[in-house]
């Protein structure tokens, strides 16, 4: 009798097609999942929190689509350990979280809130005890409220210096169990949906000096908070941002058009990673910028650019380019047509080549020698089959070409460490509430019942061959 292995390389020989190629990962690579604290807490009253501008938001009519707000979401502040659990069964090795800044300092500044880092260290401690290593972002959006009403929140530098007041008191005293800590999550889409385009808390929408007054504010503050990381941490702490790019990709993989994607990456990221990684802001950025460029000193671009030990990207949609010779910037974009598909949101148009370009790119231009993936998934309409079982096949086919892309990086060099999937279970996906789900665990939120998709057993086992499944 032939075992199924031998039989299988037997039929291999006859039809002569290969044995299936394995796409494997480095050794070590570290596989995750991420959440933050807004979408998944709930609990906003518990243990003296402060409210946050998120609260607000969702609370104001019109605000969100389907009327909710992350009162209660999935309710992980209580059931945080049923959902390491749910990370066990992955057989993950890394969990990204987000602290909830107005449960540290309720009124933003001044007096801090033991029992709000409590709930952190509780948490931190139990994915200690499971062998899960815990990646802490500092800053995921909910600014507390207090701060908003004192300072216009991110339209002042008193933000960012209160930032990273906070951002010290948190790795002074977790810093002896999370060794690595992101500093703001997607300054763009803060900086844009929150403040330009009023689709985010706080629901502002600038003109463009201000807007672009709020974009060097965030980017200080992160490179306040990296100092104070570096100060307050113990010996090997590590910190970095974890941005959304915007994702250049060359629309045809041409030794111009891949260099057109390579500038348009630096320009397109000026405020953000570009300045972050050069310390100084493209002169083309700000002489597009003209009057309304921010107002900043020398001093600032030093402290922006502040030393870090990795880069975090958070990969979604890309955008396609194309070399353009009678353009003087070098690049231009191919935009969408109608006709390109889409996930269930509309915005999550599918790009998996990001995957492989966007490390390359920060890696190549910036000379950076640790990327972290910290966000890359995708939200679907998961309704249950017959048998009960949600078949996320189109989740599934988003998430294997994306790590395909990746292993075509890492396979070539690109330095990326770990890959962390959003989410772990589906949350409170800001305006749209809770139509959106990104889970591979569903959550039903009247119960708060977690249910394993599909996809959690696609994610366990290219998490158990270290390979893509
Ligand atoms: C991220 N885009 O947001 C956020 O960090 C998460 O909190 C969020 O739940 C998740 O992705 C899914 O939306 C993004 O338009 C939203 O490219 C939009 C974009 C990118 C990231």
């Amino acid at each position: 009798m032939l075992s199924a292995r031998s039989s299988m390389a037997q039929s291999d020989q006859a039809t002569g097609i290969q044995n299936q190629k394995v796409l494997g990962f480095p050794n070590g690579f570290l596989w995750g999942t991420a959440t933050s604290s807004y979408q998944v807490e709930g609990a906003v009253n518990a243990d003296g929190r402060g409210p946050s501008i998120w609260d607000r938001f969702a609370h104001t009519p019109g605000a969100i689509s389907d009327r909710s707000n992350g009162d209660t979401a999935t309710d992980h502040y209580r059931r945080y350990k049923e959902d390491i659990r749910l990370m066990k069964a992955l057989g993950a090795k890394a969990y990204r979280f987000s602290i909830a800044w107005p449960r540290v300092f309720p009124q933003g500044v001044g007096s801090p809130n033991p029992k709000g880092l409590d709930f952190y260290n509780r948490l931190v401690d139990e994915l200690s005890a499971n062998g899960i290593e815990p990646f802490a972002t500092l800053y995921h959006w909910d600014l507390p409220q207090a701060l908003q009403d004192r300072f216009g929140g991110w339209t002042s530098r008193d933000t960012s210096k209160a930032f990273a007041d906070y951002a010290a008191h948190v790795t002074a005293r977790l810093s002896d169990r999370v060794k690595h800590f992101f500093t703001i999550n997607e300054c763009s889409r803060l900086v844009h949906l929150g403040h330009g385009l009023g689709a985010d808390a706080p629901g502002l929408k600038l003109p463009q000096s201000g807007l672009n007054q709020v974009r060097h504010h965030v980017a200080l503050g992160h490179g306040l908070a990296v100092q104070a990381i570096r100060a307050h941490g113990r010996a090997g702490t590590r910190v970095g941002p974890a941005e959304n790019a915007v994702s250049c990709i060359p629309a045809i993989e041409t030794p111009a058009n891949i260099h057109a994607a390579e500038i348009a990456t630096r320009e397109l990221n000026a405020g953000y990673l570009t300045v972050m990684m050069e310390g100084k802001y493209p002169e083309a950025h700000l002489a597009r910028a003209g009057n309304n460029a921010p107002k900043f000193t020398a001093d600032d671009l030093r402290v922006i650019s502040s030393p870090i030990d990795f880069v975090g990207l958070n990969v979604y949609t890309p955008d396609h380019y194309v070399v353009a010779a009678d353009n003087e910037r070098g690049f231009s974009l191919a935009p969408f047509p109608a006709s390109f598909p889409h996930m269930k949101a509309s915005w999550l148009r599918p790009g998996p080549e990001a995957m492989y370009w966007v490390p390359r790119h920060v890696a190549k231009l910036w000379n950076v020698k640790s990327i972290y993936i910290t966000e890359n998934g995708t939200s679907a309409s998961d309704q249950p089959a017959a048998d009960g079982t949600i078949y996320d096949v189109d989740r599934i086919m988003y998430l294997r070409n994306y790590l395909t892309q990746l292993q075509r990086a890492t396979s070539e060099g690109v330095p990326v460490l770990g890959y962390f999937l959003w989410s772990l279970m589906d949350n409170f996906e800001w305006s749209d509430g809770y139509e959106q789900r990104f889970g591979i665990y569903h959550v039903d939120f009247d119960t708060k019942r977690r249910t394993p998709k599909l996809s959690a057993s696609f994610y366990r086992e290219t998490i158990a061959r270290n390979a893509v499944a």
